[in-house]
């Protein structure tokens, strides 16, 4: 059997920035009917229609290919974003993110971290101790790429998330990013909320607790969101994280545990 897989990647743009992106790793029979489905998400963005949109094709034979496991993911209700953003806080400083990095970090975040102002199209490296911005270029960011789930992973995971309300392509592929984010032994945690203006959701995520999302983590209609992959700055191998974070070919195979919607206690 012929196991190789294509890893198809969209970016689009509107009016000279970030849009949206998509990722996928699939067989040359779905390359078709995946590459469609992103040519209609940047068609049909909650922010507009494209006016660019770049795909890239490529081949990767299997040797290149990782496999992984999902993260697990818990869901903790919140009052509000500000609630949201508290709850966050504490547990990436639980995590030993010190606080002015988490205040950096959401700070960038909510400010638009690229310098216009606006979102990024990658996620910004946060050295975890000083809250220094490590990434090469601030506009575009690290873009973490070239991670999908087998066609099994992803029918198992719509299945669970269905049963918690929570099966949309927000959720999926945030959950699959930050899995292959946690993968790389460098990042320590992430903090992510969505630059969609009609998706309220954001999550930390770390090895230990795994993907923890709240459902408000910033004000409906805000249009600046993104990511922050905490690391450990000292002996940082940036280029090397850089490299597995958008090259490594990461398969994965194994879904975690999906937790049901506990209320957040202070
Ligand atoms: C995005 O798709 O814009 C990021 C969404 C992050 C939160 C997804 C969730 O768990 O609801
Ligand atoms: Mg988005």
């Amino acid at each position: 059997m012929d196991e190789s897989l294509y890893s198809l990647r969209m970016h689009a743009r509107r009016e000279s920035r970030h849009l949206s992106g998509g990722e996928r790793l699939v067989g040359a029979a779905d390359l078709e009917k995946a590459t469609a489905a992103l040519v209609r998400r940047a068609l049909e963005h909650p922010r507009g229609r494209a006016d660019e949109i770049r795909l890239a094709v490529d081949l990767v034979p299997p040797a290149e290919i990782r496999h992984g496991r999902l993260l697990d993911l818990r869901t903790y209700l919140v009052a509000d974003y500000r609630q949201g953003r508290q709850a966050a806080r504490r547990l990436l400083r639980d995590a030993g993110i010190s606080t002015g990095a988490v205040s950096a970090a959401m700070d960038w975040i909510a400010q638009g971290a690229a310098p216009d102002g606006r979102a990024m199209r990658g996620a910004m490296l946060i050295d975890a101790e000083s809250g220094a911005r490590l990434e090469a270029d601030p506009a575009r960011g690290v873009r973490a790429s070239r991670m999908d789930l087998t066609p099994t992973a992803e029918a198992e995971l719509r299945a669970r998330l269905g049963e918690q309300g929570l099966d949309n392509s927000h959720v999926r592929e945030a959950l699959v990013l930050a899995s292959k984010v946690l993968a790389a032994p460098q990042v320590l945690a992430e903090l992510c909320w969505s630059d969609d203006p009609d998706y309220t959701a954001g999550y930390m995520a770390t090895r230990d607790l795994g993907y923890v999302r709240f459902p408000q983590l910033k004000p409906l209609g805000e249009e600046r969101g993104g990511r922050a992959f905490f690391v450990r700055g000292a002996g940082l191998d940036r280029e090397g994280l850089v490299a597995f974070l958008e090259q490594a070919v990461l398969l994965i195979d194994r879904i975690g545990t999906i937790g049901g919607a506990e209320e957040w206690r202070d």
